[in-house]
């Protein structure tokens, strides 16, 4: 992937007008990144959810910082655990920009950098994934060596040596034991259901069964932590709980509406930064590498070009707190190849402010969830519930498979529904605009109203402006790069 040299120089020049890096700290802290997968915004108790209990997650927000506007760089697992790893969006990272690409080794990850200033670096569970690391030239997962689990890794340790580790948890992806919610006590009859939804008893099920695994994560993290209390060095450690993307459900997960790139993120570190505080400042899950680089007392090197949110950790302000971090940009290239031979994704970009969400659709003629001919293929005998909700039904693949898919290709001609199913697996516009004033769940496009004239073209130029100078091939019209990368067969997969 190559820039202008004028592009460099302006990525050089934001570099330089960042802050300066503390000298190297005496104790470094540690690090631990409890990333959970498939967990969108407001699933949280403390973010108003009335059904799902996060104590562990509350609990790190209260001792810390709760940031309300995290957006990840890609609502696709790969891509946007690169963007993690690498402080850089997606686009910039050439076959890493896909789900099921490669990291390629010239892209520096946070975790070898830490491990070479004498941190001690591991992962458990799901680390960067699905992918192959091999043919980018790397010899282990860009998360770090992997460990069977935390206290593998802290046996491990060397004496002294701060720690840095990923715990990439399994869930609350798909898929999810039928009722498993309901039949833990979470009530289906309260949960929330977006209007992007069809609200019936069938998708209520299936969001309360998702919760259920929201909690998982969210126990799973709290064991994690009481190991590092009892060692005595959690007010030195930096805890980092959020989500790779949003929810697995139709509109939301691989497509760069809020339901898809808006995610928790909650940043504790006891004896540096002041807790209890809600930041509404705009950040990219991308700031984090050079968060926990700055933190160590290292320079995160010229290329990683996200910005660190140390400045906002140490400041004790809450509400809005960096002028500048007034909007984020978000993308996605391919997810899953299902738009017949082709191995094309549906490319995006968008610009979202705390007013608008503007997005440009740079292939429209594809299919967005991808082709929906396999829907009607099987002649007299039509697909069971059951087919339609397993896994291994492969159309409009972009969406996870599962109750609430099936339950929205199967009523897609009913009334209510019809307009839904439009919204999740229909063509759409190169052009779309959002007002979040008064359309919260971005369901009315207002791209084309005489009204919003002004808004698209102010947003589009920006959009445009930023992505160019950050080398963003799709900026440049050579989109296609992304359509030619190679999709590795044999993936690991969220789950197993
Ligand atoms: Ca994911």
């Amino acid at each position: 992937m190559m820039s202008t040299r004028r592009d460099l120089l302006r990525c050089t020049a934001v570099i330089a007008a960042a802050p300066a890096i503390a000298r190297r700290p005496e104790r470094r802290p540690n690090i631990l990144f409890a990333l959970a997968d498939d967990w969108g915004w407001p699933f949280a108790s403390i973010a108003g959810d009335p059904v799902v209990k996060t104590p562990v997650f509350d609990r790190v927000a209260r001792r810390g910082v709760r940031f309300t506007n995290a957006f990840v760089s890609s609502p696709s697992c790969t891509p946007s655990r690169a963007a993690m790893l690498t402080g850089q969006w997606h686009w910039r990272l050439g076959e890493g920009a896909n789900l099921g690409g490669t990291l390629p080794v010239q892209f520096p990850v946070y975790p070898d950098i830490l491990e070479a200033e004498g941190y001690h670096v591991g992962f458990t569970g799901k680390g960067w994934a699905p992918g192959d690391e091999a043919p980018g030239g790397r010899k282990r997962n860009p998360a770090g060596s992997r460990y069977q689990d935390f206290t593998a890794f802290l046996s491990a340790r060397p004496k002294r040596a701060p720690f840095c580790f990923w715990f990439g948890s399994g869930n609350p992806h798909r898929p999810y034991g039928r009722d498993s919610g309901a039949a833990a006590g979470l009530r289906w009859q309260n949960v929330r259901v977006p209007p992007y939804l069809p609200d019936h008893e069938i998708v209520r099920r299936d969001i309360a069964d998702y919760l259920l695994e929201v909690q998982r994560f969210d126990r799973e993290t709290g064991e994690l932590l009481a190991m590092i209390e009892r060692t005595g060095e959690l007010d030195n450690t930096i805890v980092v709980m959020a989500g790779d993307n949003g929810w697995p459900f139709p509109r939301a997960k691989a497509t760069i509406y809020d339901p898809g790139t808006h995610v928790p993120l909650a940043v504790s570190w006891p004896s540096r930064v002041s807790g209890g505080r809600e930041v509404k400042d705009f950040v990219s899950l991308a700031d984090l590498a050079p968060t926990f680089l700055e933190a160590a007392g290292i320079r995160p090197p010229s290329q990683m070009t996200a910005r660190g949110l140390l400045p906002i950790l140490t400041s004790k302000r809450a509400g809005k707190v960096d002028p500048q971090r007034s909007h984020v940009l978000t993308g996605m290239e391919r997810h899953v190849p299902c738009r017949g031979e082709a191995l094309g994704g549906y490319p995006m970009r968008a610009i979202r402010t705390r007013e608008f969400l503007y997005i440009r659709n740079f292939e429209p003629r594809r299919w967005p969830a991808g082709d929906p001919n396999g829907l009607e293929d099987r002649g007299a005998r039509p697909f069971s519930f059951d087919e339609l909700a397993g896994q291994t039904f492969k159309a409009l693949a972009d969406i996870d498979a599962g109750p609430t898919k099936a339950y929205l290709v199967t009523h897609r001609s009913d009334p209510g529904v019809e307009r839904l199913y439009a919204l999740a697996a229909g063509k759409r516009p190169e052009r779309e605009l959002y007002d979040l004033r008064e359309d919260p769940f971005q369901m009315s496009n207002v791209a084309a109203k005489a009204s919003y004239t002004e808004v698209v073209k102010r947003l589009d130029a920006q959009l445009m402006a930023e992505l160019k100078a950050s080398g963003d091939p799709r900026a440049y019209g050579r989109g296609e790069e992304f359509d030619r990368y190679v999709w590795y067969q044999g993936l690991r997969t969220g789950k197993k």
